[in-house]
């Protein structure tokens, strides 16, 4: 299979430059490649009822970009300003309206070996349009998950609170087996046994009208978890964060996941066990109404996640 027809644009930017996306490589020596060494993000651009464009939470997932950079410790070489104007500048000479945003960082080439502090810490910003990441039929309808027999890291093994390439091999290595076993999406427990998230989702389940999910231990904090945490809250469901098993997931009356990616997605089927009637519930489908409204710019009353174009 060749490249994917969406991933392919006009420019990206590297280095402080607008280069074109040809020209967006790097030497088989770079040290991220070899060891992991990188950090990450994913932004989404969203298009607005009213003809703009506008991206998600733009500000939050700058900050978790420079907060990963200090916990791997190669801080990045800008500032959040500079950060922020390359993102929207990539989105405009794109001429995208709706798309997927990728910050990345790596260690180039420089010292070969674990040790190698005085390597360059290259950034390159490339966005593409990127559907639903579970597919429109799941957005929709709801995916079917399994419990990977990987564990999540354990926050003293991986630094989890950051987006470090290194430490996505866990999740690659979980959804690649559940995808090969016919499922769609990874549910990992942590070490001690309660769930911690999906492959590349946060995970929240719904029982009797009460709203629940995992706390701060072994997940990525979410940005998408955080924002459903808030419009669950606002409109008035009881939301607690704190550890479940797996049982409770077999009798939640709703599951979903949330991530930027992934925006909400209900699960239908847990473990070949359905969740509820086996399609997605009331609660969920209201928070991802109230969701897209936001985003798209319907409902306007959280002005301050959206940075217009
Ligand atoms: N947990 C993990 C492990 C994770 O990777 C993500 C994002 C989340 C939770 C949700 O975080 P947030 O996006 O801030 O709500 N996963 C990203 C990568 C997906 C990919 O396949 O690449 C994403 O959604 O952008």
């Amino acid at each position: 299979m060749g490249i994917a027809t969406s991933l392919k644009t006009e420019k990206i930017w590297m280095d402080n430059q607008m280069v074109r996306w040809e020209e967006a490589t790097v030497h088989v020596l770079t040290h991220s490649l070899h060891y992991g060494t990188g950090y990450f993000e994913g932004i989404r651009c969203y298009a607005m009822e009213d003809g703009r464009s506008a991206v998600f939470r733009l500000g939050e997932h700058l900050r978790r970009f420079f907060d990963s950079g200090r916990i791997l410790g190669f801080p990045l070489p800008y500032t959040l300003e500079q950060m922020e104007q390359a993102v929207l500048e990539v989105i405009r000479a794109n001429g995208l309206k709706e798309c997927y945003i990728r910050p990345l960082a790596f260690l180039g080439l420089g010292e070969m070996g674990l040790y190698a502090p005085e390597n360059p810490v290259h950034v390159i910003i490339a966005a593409w349009p990127w559907g639903a990441y579970l597919g429109e039929e799941g957005i929709r309808n709801g995916i079917r998950a399994k419990i990977s027999s990987y564990t999540r890291h354990h926050v003293n093994v991986m630094m989890t609170k950051s987006k470090i390439t290194g430490n996505y091999v866990n999740s690659v290595l979980a959804k690649n087996e559940v995808k090969e076993a016919g499922y769609d999406e990874a549910i990992m427990l942590d070490t001690e046994g309660y769930v911690a998230e999906a492959s590349g989702e946060n995970i929240f389940i719904v029982r009797q009208g009460r709203v629940k999910t995992t706390p701060h231990t072994s997940i990525l904090p979410g940005i998408t978890r955080d924002s459903v945490l808030t419009i669950a809250r606002d409109r008035g469901y009881p939301v607690v964060e704190e550890c479940f098993t797996r049982d409770e997931l077999y009798i939640a009356d709703e599951v979903f996941f949330t991530g930027t990616a992934a925006e909400v997605t209900p699960v239908r089927e847990v473990d070949n066990r359905k969740v509820g009637p086996g399609c997605p519930g009331p609660v969920t489908y209201d928070l991802q109404q109230a969701f897209f409204n936001i985003t798209k710019g319907k409902d306007k009353s959280y002005p301050d996640w959206l940075t217009t174009l």
